[in-house]
């Protein structure tokens, strides 16, 4: 990567590409996602973001779009994606209840 330090954005993307080949190269193909690379993934670094997602090998189903058992990368850019509008409804949610708030001390 380049020598000047990564912006915080820029090594947020970073870790999301690591973090794929960190776990995809543990067993099997290394360009992919095993259903134990999966869980392992999925429990050690998502462990707060997919706590309500229930099964995990559901969950694997659900984004192994070709059913080939393993997760290739744009595969696993899909959880990302979908975690990634969760953080954002929330983060939506937070603003309007500030919104909220600051509405109606104005009111009173
Ligand atoms: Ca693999």
């Amino acid at each position: 990567m380049a020598a000047e330090p990564l912006t915080e954005l820029e090594a947020a993307i970073e870790t999301v590409v690591t973090t794929f080949f960190t776990f995809a190269g543990r067993e099997g193909r290394k360009g992919s996602l095993s259903v134990n690379e999966f869980k392992e993934l999925a429990t050690q670094q998502l462990p707060h973001l997919l706590k309500d997602v229930g099964s995990l090998d559901e969950k694997m189903k659900s984004l192994d779009v070709n059913q080939d058992s393993e997760l290739k990368f744009h595969e696993y850019w899909r959880l990302i994606g979908e975690l990634a509008k969760e953080i954002r409804k929330e983060k939506a949610q937070e603003i309007r209840k500030k919104c909220l708030i600051n509405k109606s001390l104005m009111n009173e």
